[in-house]
């Protein structure tokens, strides 16, 4: 097992600002190979658009105004699926979450091309994650291409993990569009990181971030990845949590092959790849 342990002021820095990074994650070869995927998947998002969670309905329809961004990327490529159980990345977000055993919840990717005048507004993941409770996620944002203020990095706002949830906004909103519902007496301080392909940021399930227009020649694409603790349960059952999830019951624990434990490495992991590369229909 590798040495993945956060030092103890990383992770005082984490409970601090709701977000920890940039931390080394991949090798270059590693991320080559996670970026051929992402864009192999990008190239054919209509074919595979059935067996993908979801791709945005306003990237849909306005590809060239709203940011590319698909949930469910490990389902239609092996990379992808290898990349959830990746102990750099889940031995630090068991750690930063503090739990023993972490769970899979979703990916996603969001990729901006060169001059792409897309916006991922201020928002709160768990916002759009209230059907699962308590809220014990955690999420790792991967860097696929050096990313900095020009090409739209993820900005994050320190501390606002601590405000409280505020209301989930469409996706295609303007960048700006949360400051209207900010409790009173906040200070808006947002702080831009500039991460390098390979590296990740680290963010707590209600921090504030966001980013801004792709300004430069450069592409930004990342790959997300959101886990929560093992014992997250449903909490709003009426219909299934992502589209083609069997139906779990409210109150039922988040589990299935959807979901599977990923720190540590348990034996749930060889029965599920074997499982998510048999071809299917969905959706
Ligand atoms: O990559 C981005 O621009 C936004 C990412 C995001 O919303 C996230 O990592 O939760």
């Amino acid at each position: 097992m590798p040495n993945v342990r956060l030092s103890a002021a990383q992770c005082a820095q984490f409970a601090r600002d709701g977000f920890l990074g940039p931390i080394d994650v991949l090798s270059g070869d590693e991320v080559a190979a996670v970026r051929a995927a992402v864009a192999a998947v990008i190239a054919h998002l209509d074919q595979h658009q059935a067996q993908l969670y979801e791709v945005e309905q306003a990237f849909c329809e306005r590809p060239g105004e709203v940011v590319c961004h698909f949930l469910g990327g490990f389902l239609v490529h092996a990379v992808l699926r290898e990349l959830l159980f990746h102990p750099h990345i889940t031995g630090r977000c068991a750690q930063l979450l503090c739990v023993d055993r972490l769970r899979f919840w979703h990916d996603q990717v969001f990729a901006k091309p060169p001059h792409h005048p897309g916006v991922v507004p201020w928002h709160q993941d768990y916002s759009y994650w209230t059907r699962t409770t308590p809220a014990c996620h955690i999420t790792c944002n991967l860097l696929l291409d050096d990313a900095d203020e020009e090409n739209g990095c993820v900005q994050f706002v320190p501390g606002s993990h601590r405000w409280g949830l505020m209301p989930k906004l469409p996706f295609d909103a303007p960048l700006e569009a949360i400051r209207a519902q900010l409790p009173a007496g906040v200070a808006w301080n947002p702080i831009a990181v500039p991460v390098r392909a390979g590296q990740a940021t680290f963010h707590h399930s209600h921090t504030l971030h966001g980013s801004d227009q792709n300004r430069s020649a450069r592409w930004r694409r990342a790959t997300v990845l959101n886990y929560m603790g093992a014992h997250v349960r449903v909490a709003d059952g009426s219909t299934p949590l992502l589209r083609g999830v069997p139906l779990l019951a409210t109150g039922e624990v988040v589990q299935g092959e959807h979901f599977p434990i990923v720190w540590p490495r348990g034996i749930e992991r060889a029965a599920d790849l074997e499982e998510f590369a048999k071809p299917k229909r969905r959706g």
